[in-house]
């Protein structure tokens, strides 16, 4: 038994989602549950469910669907496991994404549409489809079991089947971590990180095991990590208008540049051009090539761009991974940076606004936004760190009252875009995401899931 990285036998185990975002499967929907009082019947439900859970190995399997199964600390509970076993659970994962909310900087839970105060949410069934009839199918189904077993379930979350193009309209999920033992190669500029940064029962980049839930002899953590489901409204509107008011105002009259500088400013905010293509490659305009698999990744900060003349130190990419550049030495920036990865596995919710109704600044009122999904062996290091220590604070290396433009929730401060001879600064950058919701989960392997099915 390997320490340091799974092995094959442990590709049956873990949860496919660990492994790939099942981007072949344009139709996500997602059902949230609070399982009934009685635990025989929740456990039944987990028993017959479990089994259609598709794990890395059989991830090319034949098949329409795919599913994927997350239980919170509550869930467990309703499910039997012990209350001495669940709070071995580190401390973040039992608080939730409610208990957590002053450190992710989050409005009163009482208004979220998902999960809130009163909301409790013991299980989150993934569903991923190739057709919608398919996944329409798959939800009606499963809601049916889950009900039949005494379960409450929220209405169906369903993604827009457009896939690593968010609603601002850049690609996305480009940068992920190089898991040893899930994936074959890294990619230029991608980082080899330690197994147990992202799953429980291996070494994480401390030489160290992540703590794990042990229920007698079984260890119910093993193969399974953290997932943290984010439902994040985006103001698309809001986000061009603001930039292309900008645009306007520092171009005097001329449509043409106006437009130009637009596509600029958005890069800046967000580091990448909208095709991916990363600014400290091509710093003067998209150009797609940069956006290829091979190439994408394939610069430092440190290295290529110390002061931020290309790829702005406030921009989105750049707090979210600093790489070489969170301070002192490349290898030690490194080093410390690849403590707090995580694996992203969003997906967009709701019809996309057309690009000349977002530069107009013309709300259409149609909710729309990110499934923020993320997954890591500690929340704390992970996407609380990473939301907290980076994205949302407003001295991130040394800048002044300049949270994240992206997610910073930064209604009122400015941003900071480095250029010789003057560096341009643009204010009153608005809030353009919110978080309505969501929750923290545990994703467990296969075998944990007929563990917890099985009961006492
Ligand atoms: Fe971000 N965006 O479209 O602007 N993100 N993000 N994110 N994000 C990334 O590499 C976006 C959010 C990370 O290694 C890209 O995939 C939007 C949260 C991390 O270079 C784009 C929202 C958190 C990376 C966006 C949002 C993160 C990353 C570039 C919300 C964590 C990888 C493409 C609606 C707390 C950084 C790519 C790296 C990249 C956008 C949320 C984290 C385009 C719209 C909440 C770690």
């Amino acid at each position: 038994m390997s320490e340091t990285e799974p092995q094959v036998s442990d590709l049956e185990d873990i949860q496919g989602v660990v492994y790939t975002g099942w981007n072949d499967h344009l139709y996500a929907g997602f059902l949230f549950a609070t399982f009934g009082g009685d635990a025989k019947s929740s456990r039944a439900w987990l028993e017959t469910v479990r089994r259609g859970v598709t794990p890395v190995a059989r991830h090319r399997r034949k098949g329409t669907g795919r599913l994927q199964v997350a239980l919170s600390p509550t869930g467990l509970a309703a499910l039997g496991v012990p209350g001495d076993v669940i709070d071995i659970l580190p401390p973040e994962a039992q608080a939730g994404m409610t208990g957590r909310r002053r450190v992710l900087g989050d409005t009163d839970p009482d208004g979220w549409q998902l999960g809130g105060t009163s909301d409790r949410l013991d299980v989150l069934v993934m569903l991923y489809a190739r057709d919608e009839a398919t996944r329409t199918a798959m939800l009606a189904d499963h809601r049916k079991a889950l009900v039949v077993a005494g379960a409450t379930v929220r209405p169906d979350e369903i993604s827009w089947p457009m896939i690593q193009r968010e609603h601002f309209g850049f690609a996305d999920g480009l940068s992920q971590p190089f898991l040893p033992g899930l994936h074959t190669e890294p990619r230029p500029g991608e980082d080899r990180i330690a197994a147990g940064e992202i799953l429980l029962g291996y070494r994480n980049a401390y030489d160290r095991f992540p703590i794990t839930p042990i229920w007698d002899d079984f260890d119910l953590g093993k193969n399974g990590t953290y997932l943290v489901f984010r439902k994040l409204a985006q103001n698309v509107a809001g986000f061009w208008g603001w930039i292309a008011d900008h645009a306007r105002r520092l171009s005097r009259g001329d449509d043409e540049a106006a437009a130009q500088l637009t596509e600029l400013i958005g890069a800046k905010l967000v580091g990448r051009w909208r095709s991916g293509a990363p600014l400290v490659l091509s710093p003067d305009h998209d150009d797609p090539a940069y956006a290829a698999p091979g190439r994408t990744n394939a610069f430092r900060f440190l290295q290529h761009d110390p002061d931020g003349l290309l790829c702005p130190i406030s921009s989105h990419i750049r707090r979210a991974n600093p790489r070489d550049a969170r301070g002192g030495s490349a290898e030690n920036s490194e080093t410390v940076v690849n403590r707090h990865r995580i694996l992203r596995r969003g997906r967009s919710y709701g019809t996309p606004m057309p690009d000349d109704v977002a530069r107009a600044g013309r709300d259409d009122g149609v909710p729309r936004g990110l499934y923020f999904i993320c997954l890591q062996s500690s929340i704390a290091r992970g996407f609380e760190f990473i939301q907290q220590t980076w994205l949302a604070n407003p001295g991130f290396l040394g800048l002044h009252r300049e949270p994240d433009p992206i997610i910073g929730g930064s209604g009122g401060t400015h941003i900071t875009i480095p250029a010789e001879p003057i560096r341009l600064r643009l204010d009153k950058v608005p809030t353009v995401v919110t978080n309505v919701g969501g929750g923290y989960f545990f994703l467990p392997s296969l075998s944990a899931l007929a563990r917890i099915a099985a009961g006492p």
